[in-house]
């Protein structure tokens, strides 16, 4: 069957289609009592290696953030501070051809197209939390691959103990950059502990559609129990490290901004305390829950740590 669906970053008054789309497929499987669906998905940006996703058990008792607002309440500063600049002007930025970078302590390094590293992979839904720094929270149901089965083609060696993301530098489409609001190209890292972890996803859709750019097209990190800024957008650099990287929030105020940013009710950020958020759509806030409602699943990885000093 052929589905044929708008680019999701063009809003339009068929804003819900993706969504209902979506939404309709959920509750077809439901119906059927299947529990695990290989889900039709239109295939767009990468042809075969999108055709499909599969149903995981994430986020089924969660009410999703509408698409509209997944779609338009953004922070992308590589095109403007506002929340709603993204949408209005990530249109500009070339998904297509991608080619990532791949560099430092792995056996594989080199320059390798986006089709390639997502060839063979399966692609899987995922209905995460995301809650930014700003106290405010979505639930997106993601189409993604564990970030552990792309960095894994690279064979990172023993060395290798972070792994640092680039998003593109290309000030022609990302007008932000001409600002220097921070160091471009935005830049995050992660732990190889953080980033092998089962939770962490190389996201390259939403709503069952591909990734529309204000959501950081054409592939993007989630790392659910972290606040939103470690989840960098439109990558095209992996780096496999010794020693800790920099990160771009990190360096502009680390006082802000720790390395971990692990969402932690108990630790407040400098200008906002942290123990309640509002989900885009509500209107009464909830509590924050610990690495965001993931503490089974990822607290083990901080076993020993201080969680107030490192923030
Ligand atoms: N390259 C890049 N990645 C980024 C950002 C950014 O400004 N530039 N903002 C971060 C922040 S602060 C948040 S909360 C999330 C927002 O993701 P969303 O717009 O898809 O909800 O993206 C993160 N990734
Ligand atoms: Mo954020």
């Amino acid at each position: 069957m052929l589905i044929k669906v708008r680019k999701s970053w063009e809003l339009k008054d068929s804003d819900v289609t993706a969504q209902s789309l979506y939404l309709n497929r959920r509750q077809i499987m439901a119906g059927a009592g299947i529990a695990i669906a290989t889900a039709a998905l239109p295939s767009l940006a990468f042809g075969k290696a999108y055709d499909s996703a599969v149903k995981t058990k994430y986020g089924d008792d969660e009410t999703l953030t509408s698409f509209k607002d997944i779609t338009s309440y953004n922070n992308f500063y590589e095109f403007g501070t506002d929340k709603r600049d993204p949408s209005r002007t990530a249109r500009a930025l070339t998904t297509k051809p991608w080619s990532i970078k791949v560099e430092g302590e792995c056996n594989k390094p080199g320059t390798y197209n986006l089709e390639d590293i997502l060839k063979n992979q399966t692609v899987e839904e995922r209905v995460y939390r995301l809650r930014c720094v700003e106290a405010w929270s979505m639930v997106i149901p993601w189409n993604g691959i564990p970030m552990a089965n792309i960095l894994s083609q690279f064979e990172p060696n023993s060395n290798a103990k972070y792994v640092q993301f680039d998003t593109l530098f290309r000030p022609e489409e990302m007008w932000g950059q001409k600002r220097r609001f921070l160091t471009w190209p935005y830049q995050e890292a992660l732990r190889m502990d953080e980033a092998m972890h089962p939770l962490t996803l190389a996201a390259i859709g939403l709503y069952g559609d591909t990734l529309p750019k204000q959501n950081g097209a054409p592939i993007r990190l989630v790392v659910p129990w972290k606040y939103g800024f470690k989840s960098i957008k439109s990558i095209v650099a992996i780096r496999f490290t010794r020693r800790r990287p920099k990160t771009s929030w990190n360096m502009m105020n680390a006082r802000e901004y720790g390395f971990y940013a692990n969402v932690n009710p108990a630790v407040d950020h400098p200008r906002w305390a942290q123990d309640r958020e509002r989900r885009i759509g509500d209107f009464f806030k909830t509590d924050t829950k610990l690495f965001n409602g993931y503490a089974s699943e990822v607290a083990s990885l901080y076993d020993g740590m201080n969680l107030r000093t490192n923030y």
